[in-house]
């Protein structure tokens, strides 16, 4: 047996570089078309944004044996589209009883959790705060603050993401837009088809 080599990866917690990672994703705002539930905003602010890396991935992916881990951190840009703060796309996993964990390294924002029953629960991510995503649940983050949104993540190398679930609800639940002041409230998403 090939034994996996130990690693270590130095991370910076401003703006997110994993040194030695070796996987890493962009998304741009044009990528995003769809998310958001104000799509008149949406369209207006394309011009300016399209081409705008709105969040970043790297990882460090060892292997892809089940037992084995992924980590890697994700930076998020601040923003608005209309009242609805900027988020991920969100995901349950492909194998859906895999868990995952996010520490959150700067700037402020929240997880925002899904359950299969249609279940919502919020926890917060900044500086030095762990969340735990517990199997099944659908997840995605969204950047609430006014600087980057810079965290850690955790998750079982062959769980995979099933972005499916989240289109064939037509969104989740809830959506995560500002009080009208310097935060943030839920709203029900209508559009939503387990919205009852
Ligand atoms: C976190 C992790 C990654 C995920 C990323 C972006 O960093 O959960 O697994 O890929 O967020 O979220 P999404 O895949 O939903 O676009
Ligand atoms: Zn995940």
């Amino acid at each position: 047996m090939k034994w996996i080599a130990p690693e270590s990866s130095q991370v910076f917690s401003e703006n997110g570089k994993l040194l030695n990672a070796n996987g890493r994703y962009q998304k741009h705002f044009r990528d995003l078309e769809g998310l958001y539930e104000d799509g008149e905003s949406f369209s207006r602010m394309l011009p300016e944004w399209s081409e705008k890396v709105v969040y970043q991935v790297e990882d460090h992916r060892a292997s892809e044996q089940p037992g084995d881990l992924i980590y890697g951190t994700t930076v998020m840009m601040p923003g608005k589209v209309g009242n609805e703060f900027f988020m991920t796309r969100g995901h349950q996993h492909q194998k859906a009883e895999c868990a995952e964990t996010y520490f959150g390294l700067s700037g402020e924002g929240i997880l925002l959790l899904e359950s299969p029953d249609g279940d919502v629960e919020v926890r917060e991510i900044r500086a030095g705060i762990m969340v735990y995503v517990p199997p099944y649940w659908i997840h995605r983050s969204v950047n609430t603050g006014n600087t980057d949104l810079v965290f850690l993540f955790n998750y079982p190398s062959d769980a995979g993401q099933d972005y499916g679930i989240i289109e064939r609800n037509r969104g989740m639940r809830k959506r995560v837009v500002t009080d009208g002041t310097n935060g943030w409230e839920l709203k029900d998403n209508e559009d939503s088809v387990k919205f009852s």
